[in-house]
């Protein structure tokens, strides 16, 4: 399934517009999804936990192999047309080589691909050419991780085309290494691995430390519960220094309490680290990190006993921290918190990097629709754009869609 609707339309659309832009037919579709994050946020590039689940939302690929070694690529979803470009000259910077915009997560994916010694990037049969057509329906800006729905799908392709033999651990570093080396944005892997490892009616307990991971079941509407999607409208984005500057101030703070990153200092050890670190503006965000770990791990165990209602608290706890002490909420987000914890939600947060986009709702089914409106009444008292509300179905994670 794409998110708004069913795989074979979803495949008929991408061959149609495969066909109608390159001109002969693809060798096949491929899709990678948009995620949440249910607990764990800002943790990943200290090492922590995290879990995401994949969104029925996905970008799709229709691909066939080119041999000269040239990359067309093709959004439906940008003014703009084909972009073209040679793998074997891709390079980080954009310009001659390089790619700007949206182009630069494909373009991103070939050279890493390249770089690792998978494509040659010459012409023949391992060049690294190919005519893509891309189409999603992951909301862009909303922080749900529509940048990586489109480096995995990229590379989920390539690697049919190719025959590359890349397990999805695999496809998803190397994803990640085209975000951070190549478009610039110092992000975790979160978002890959989630787009890469997601399986439906899981969500996706991962260490971003060694990457181990468990899929544990997890299914709202079995329960009679839903968990929303409250996108704020309000873009955020990775790029503008913001999340450069958590990061930074992460790694300060775990050089200065001598640990390799934050992951490493206990929970019961909290105060005393903090007591040892003599810069103010560290204290936060060193807390949120440990205490965020902590909420991992306790959403885990209340799943893992069969209490998924209990877990609304500590979501609700979540936001408090991402609002406080690391900083990166904003009042449109800390209202759908607010209002919908107000109206009777279990619980509420907001979910990926922050600074706008996206928060989470977990509700009874029964209470669904009335805490829905009393967000979008909030928004409109307030004079905020209307957001856009739907349902997080935890979904597969990428995938040839035909055959
Ligand atoms: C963004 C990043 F891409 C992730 O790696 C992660 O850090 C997240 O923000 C915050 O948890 O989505």
């Amino acid at each position: 399934m794409s998110g708004t609707g069913t795989a074979e339309a979803a495949v008929r659309a991408a061959v149609d517009g495969f066909r109608a832009v390159h001109g002969g037919e693809p060798a096949g579709v491929w899709a990678a999804p948009g995620r949440v994050n249910l607990i764990g946020e800002h943790t990943d590039y200290n090492d922590g936990f995290v879990m995401p689940l994949a969104l029925p939302h996905t970008t799709r690929v229709a691909a066939a192999r080119r041999d000269d070694g040239v990359l067309n690529v093709h959004s439906a979803d940008v003014a703009g047309g084909t972009v073209r470009l040679h793998v074997g000259k891709a390079a980080p910077g954009g310009g001659a080589g390089g790619a700007d915009g949206w182009a630069a997560y494909p373009a991103g994916v070939v050279w890493a691909l390249r770089e690792a010694g998978l494509l040659s990037g010459d012409s023949g049969r391992t060049a690294g050419g190919a005519d893509l057509y891309v189409h999603s329906d992951v909301p862009t800006g909303a922080g749900l991780s529509s940048s990586a729905a489109l480096e995995v799908s990229v590379a989920v392709a390539l690697n049919d085309l190719y025959d590359l033999g890349l397990d999805a651990e695999r496809i998803a570093l190397l994803c990640r290494r085209a975000e951070n080396a190549f478009v610039g944005v110092p992000s975790g892997i979160m978002d890959q691995m989630a787009s890469a490892c997601c399986t439906a009616g899981h969500v996706l307990h991962l260490d971003t430390r060694d990457l181990s991971r468990r899929q544990v079941p997890f299914d709202p509407a079995a329960e009679g519960l839903r968990l929303l999607v409250v996108d704020t409208r309000v873009q955020h984005a990775l790029g503008d220094g913001e999340y450069a500057r958590r990061r930074a101030g992460c790694e300060a703070a775990a050089e200065a309490l001598g640990v390799r990153t934050l992951r490493d200092v206990p929970h019961e050890e909290l105060d005393a680290a903090l007591a040892r670190l003599a810069d103010p503006d560290l204290r936060p965000l060193a807390r949120h990190v440990v205490t965020e770990n902590q909420r991992v791990r306790e959403v885990m165990a209340r799943l893992d006993a069969g209490e998924t209602r209990a877990i609304g608290p500590i979501l609700t706890a979540g936001h408090a921290s991402l609002r406080d002490d690391f900083a990166v909420s904003c009042p449109e987000l800390d209202l759908v918190v607010e209002t919908a914890v107000a109206a009777g939600a279990l619980g509420a947060r907001m979910t990926g990097g922050g600074f706008g986009g996206s928060a989470i709702v977990l509700v009874e089914e029964t209470g669904a629709e009335e805490i829905g409106k009393a967000v979008v009444d909030a928004f409109a008292a307030a004079g905020h754009r209307a957001p856009r509300l739907f349902e997080a179905v935890p979904s597969q994670g990428a995938r040839r869609l035909d055959g």
